[in-house]
Formats: structure tokens, C-alpha cells, sequence
């Protein structure tokens, strides 16, 4: 098992270890920040933090702003000086923001100069904010601050060092505590075990710091292993590519819905630097697994996390990869399939994923807590299934299976069968509710630039590739699905509405 000492500083320990001259971060202009520039910026930050604004250990300090060295500045300052960061999204808006810090009893705020309007709409009572990257003299970055180390805060390795939201697909946001100890698990598990990073890798990715998937794979598992991440305030699919080129970067972290959509813009494009590609986020289909290994020769590390348990924790790598599964529980970490009274499901059924590990969940102050963890297992909310073989494979959210005249289909099967079909971009499959049959299959597609929607030959399609009580009745065209701020598909709205 992993063994931390009793008193820990996850900043610390990320910061102190590579030598100075060694880059940390690269923006997309060509600006690079060493592991010595990093440690003085984050200490003048921590000096500003203690001295002019007042915070002190425990308080808890919002986050807001585009991914850049100077937000992960900030947080690894607020986790030095023994704070709570509490980092959120650039699509949170004001109602959204004042929930997160009536939940997190937030007092102070380091904003992005540029991300600062909507947070001061919030007028969230009480909240100090405090900008960066402006003009002004009092900006967190102008104050005047020792030029001197900032001794970092004596912190347990259970104290509180972050707290995640997670939106969900509905409801009032939950916040996830971490401690500093899972900060390092998070790396010395699935980094370490599977993604396994060498010194001079060049991270990058899509997933925004307020998502710890990006916290992860752009601050957190970079500076674990003394590498680099190029910080990317703009990372979608146009822009990925060609700094993949630009900065040679070797690791990236990003969701199925890009890797589908850098298909297209492959050939334009040098990727050779990359030897490591990430995908989570939601499930990733077998037929883009395949698509992107003929075109690259790259095996994607496809793996599951959570909020809750801070990262991933089911996945494989290399020839350990099975396409079309999640892969294995990362070294430290345990799952299983159960009914709904906790009880294991024999290999071949499917049932709610279970897991445990160094990290668990821990929601603030909410009642929810108590269906999240049974028995000591986390329950994620996903239906899956253990192979014989000890993989784990990925049938749908425990809430998208559909019930269709005593048929049980897992929608995510359904948009699998659809992705296949070189016409379709993205997909979402729900049921919709109908007198005769309790639910009918209905598909939503955005189809690729020129195609012709055509209901049938889809349909005709999907037949040919699954039993045909799983093709869709009906297939809706639309320009885009529905999603979250962190890019998770919301089929709930899709179900609602009939239509988004
Ligand atoms: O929520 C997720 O899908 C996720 C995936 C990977 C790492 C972290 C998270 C939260």
C-alpha cells in the first residue's frame, strides 16, 4: 500500500523535488516557466495569501480562470499555505458560483482578471476578491511580497486540500474533499502504474484545472514525475493538434468526443511526439479505439474517474489494453460488481461498479453521502460488467439503461453500433417513455459536415449490427448534444425534453 507521513504538504512535495533549471509549464506562446521559476511565483503568491489578505490554514479559496501557469500557481500556493482550494469551472455561472461558496463557506477568491465579471455578479456575501493578472496595483500579482522562500504550512496528510465539485447531470452541486495524501495517490497510482511518465515528457489536454481530471493530468502527474505540461487556455480539437506539434508533447489527456473529432484533421498535422494518449471522461467506444490506432499506430489509455475518488482508477495501458473495455483496477486500487443490497455479481453480469482505494469519497456536508458510499465501497453510478478475465467493461450510467417491451438495452451500445457508421460524429441514446412498450429506443446524432440525414439507412445500419430490438425507432438530427462543463453527455435532458 502506498505510506505518506503523518504530516504531508502535497505542494511541497510537488514543487521541492525537480532541479531548477527544469521547465514546468509552456503556454501556447512559447513562454516557459523552470521548477525554479514556479517555486518563486508560488511563494510570493503563498507570502500575499498570509501576510495581505489574512488567509489562514483551513480557509477555503475559490479558484476561477483559463488554464494557465499562473492558476496553477495559485493553487498549489493555496495548498502551501495550508488553504482549501476550491477550483471551478469558466461555464459556473453567478447562481451556480454562490451555491459553491454557500456549500464550501468560501471567503476569498483569486480570479483571473478576465474571468473576474461574473464572479463579482455572484455578489457572493462576504467573498474577498482578489484578481490576477490585471493592471491594477493591488492585483495578487503587483502586492509587494518577501523575495524569500515561504515555509510550507504544517499540514496532515488527512488535512482537507481541495474540494472538487462535481455538478452531476442534475441537482445541487456536491463538493468532494480531498486530502494532500490524495494528491500524491492520485500519481502514485494510475500515473505511476499506468501511464508511467518519463522526466521529459510534454503533457497536455483538453480538461479545464476545475476538473480534477485536468488537475490531474496537467499539474498534479507532471510534477510528480519532474516533467513539463503545455497549458492550454483554448483545447479543443482545432487547437490540440497543432500545439501537439509545436511544443512535442508526448502525453495527452483528453475525452472521446476529440480524439473522434482529430480523426478528421490528422493529416495535416505532425502528432510523432506523442507516445501517450489519455481518455476519460465518458466511455470510449471500441470503433474510436480502433479508428485512432490505424491512423497513429497509438494505443489510448482509456480509463474511468470520479470526482469522488479524485481520478482514475480502473484502466490499462500497452499490451495490457482490451479495446472496447475499461481495462483492470490500477494497482491500489479494488472494484467488484454488486446488486443493490452490496452483494457480488458472478462474472458475465452486469451490476453498480464498486470501488475502493486510497482515495474515497467525502462530500461536504451532504446527505448523499450515504448512497455514494455502502459498506465501505464507493458506488459510482455506473452499470458494469467483470469479464472472466478480470476486465472491466462498461455498460451505461446505472440511470441510462433502457426497459423496451422487456428488453433491457444499454444505451451506450446502441451509440456504439451508430459511431461505427462513418456518417455519425456523436450520438446519444435514451428511452423515451410509450404506452405499449414502457420505453422506446430514441436516437440523437450530429451527423459529419455534408452527410445526408437519412433516418433508414441509419436504422437499416444499426440492424445489421445488433439485435434488432436495439435499433433506434427513431432518430433525431441535431447540430450538438447536450453536455456538461466538463463535456459528460446529458442524456437526462434529451429524455425530458424529447429534444435538448
Ligand atoms: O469524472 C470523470 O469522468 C473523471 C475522469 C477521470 C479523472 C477524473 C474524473 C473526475
Amino acid at each position: 500500500g502506498l505510506r505518506y507521513p503523518d504530516r504531508l504538504n502535497a505542494a511541497a512535495e510537488l514543487l521541492d523535488g525537480p532541479p531548477d533549471e527544469r521547465p514546468a509549464f509552456h503556454t501556447p506562446s512559447g513562454d516557459t516557466w523552470t521548477y525554479a521559476t514556479l517555486r518563486a511565483r508560488v511563494d510570493r503568491i503563498a507570502h500575499v495569501l498570509t501576510t495581505h489578505l489574512g488567509v489562514v490554514p483551513g480557509n477555503r479559496v475559490l479558484l476561477r480562470g483559463p488554464t494557465t501557469p499562473w492558476l496553477a500557481a495559485c493553487w498549489l500556493a493555496v495548498l502551501k499555505a495550508g488553504a482549501v482550494a476550491v477550483t471551478v469551472l469558466a461555464q459556473q455561472r453567478p447562481h451556480e458560483l454562490r451555491t459553491i461558496c454557500e456549500i464550501a463557506q468560501v471567503r476569498h477568491a483569486l480570479c483571473d482578471i478576465r474571468a473576474v465579471d461574473d464572479l463579482a455578479k455572484a455578489e457572493i456575501p462576504g467573498l474577498r476578491i482578489t484578481t490576477y493578472g490585471g493592471d491594477a496595483p493591488d492585483d495578487l500579482l503587483r502586492r509587494p511580497a518577501p523575495d524569500e522562500p515561504y515555509p510550507a504550512a504544517d499540514t496532515a496528510a488527512d488535512d482537507v486540500a481541495l474540494i472538487a465539485f462535481t455538478s452531476g447531470t442534475t441537482g445541487r452541486p456536491k463538493g468532494c474533499m480531498h486530502f494532500h495524501r490524495d494528491v500524491l495517490a492520485i500519481a502514485d497510482t494510475f500515473s505511476e502504474h499506468v501511464l508511467q511518465p518519463h522526466v521529459g515528457d510534454v503533457f497536455t489536454g483538453s480538461p479545464p484545472l476545475g476538473f480534477t481530471f485536468g488537475l490531474g493530468g496537467l499539474v498534479i502527474f507532471p510534477m510528480r514525475a519532474g516533467a513539463s505540461a503545455l497549458l492550454l487556455e483554448q483545447a479543443g480539437p482545432k487547437q490540440l493538434l497543432p500545439a501537439i506539434g509545436e511544443h512535442r508533447v508526448s502525453v495527452l489527456f483528453t475525452a472521446p468526443t476529440a480524439y473522434r473529432a482529430m480523426l478528421d484533421e490528422l493529416d495535416s498535422h505532425d502528432i510523432s511526439s506523442l507516445r501517450r494518449c489519455v481518455s476519460a471522461g465518458e466511455n470510449l467506444p471500441a470503433a474510436t479505439w480502433q479508428a485512432w490506432h490505424e491512423r497513429t499506430g497509438l494505443r489510448i489509455i482509456n480509463g474511468i474517474g470520479a470526482t469522488e475518488l479524485l481520478h482514475i482508477f480502473i484502466s490499462a495501458a500497452d499490451e495490457h489494453i482490451r479495446p472496447g473495455t475499461t481495462g483492470r483496477p490500477v494497482p491500489g486500487w479494488h472494484a467488484r460488481v454488486v446488486d443493490h443490497e452490496g452483494l457480488e455479481l458472478p462474472d458475465g453480469e452486469p451490476g453498480l461498479l464498486a470501488v475502493r482505494g486510497p482515495v474515497g469519497c467525502r462530500y461536504l456536508a451532504d446527505p448523499r453521502q450515504r448512497e455514494y458510499v455502502r459498506d465501505g465501497w464507493n458506488i459510482t453510478g455506473d452499470t458494469y460488467v467483470r469479464e472472466s478475465d478480470g476486465y472491466f467493461r462498461y455498460v451505461a450510467r446505472a440511470d441510462d439503461m433502457i426497459i423496451s417491451a422487456g428488453y433491457n438495452i444499454a444505451g451506450p451500445e446502441v451509440e456504439e453500433a451508430l459511431l461505427r457508421h462513418p456518417d455519425v460524429l456523436e450520438t446519444a441514446v435514451v428511452g423515451r417513455p410509450d404506452e405499449a412498450r414502457g420505453q422506446v429506443v430514441v436516437a440523437y446524432a450530429v451527423l459529419r459536415e455534408g452527410a445526408r440525414r437519412d433516418v433508414e439507412a441509419l436504422r437499416a445500419f444499426v440492424k445489421a449490427e445488433l439485435a434488432p430490438y436495439k435499433c433506434p425507432r427513431e432518430i433525431v438530427f441535431l447540430d450538438a448534444l447536450p453536455r456538461t462543463a466538463t463535456g459528460k453527455l446529458q442524456r437526462f435532458r434529451l429524455r425530458e425534453a424529447g429534444h435538448p
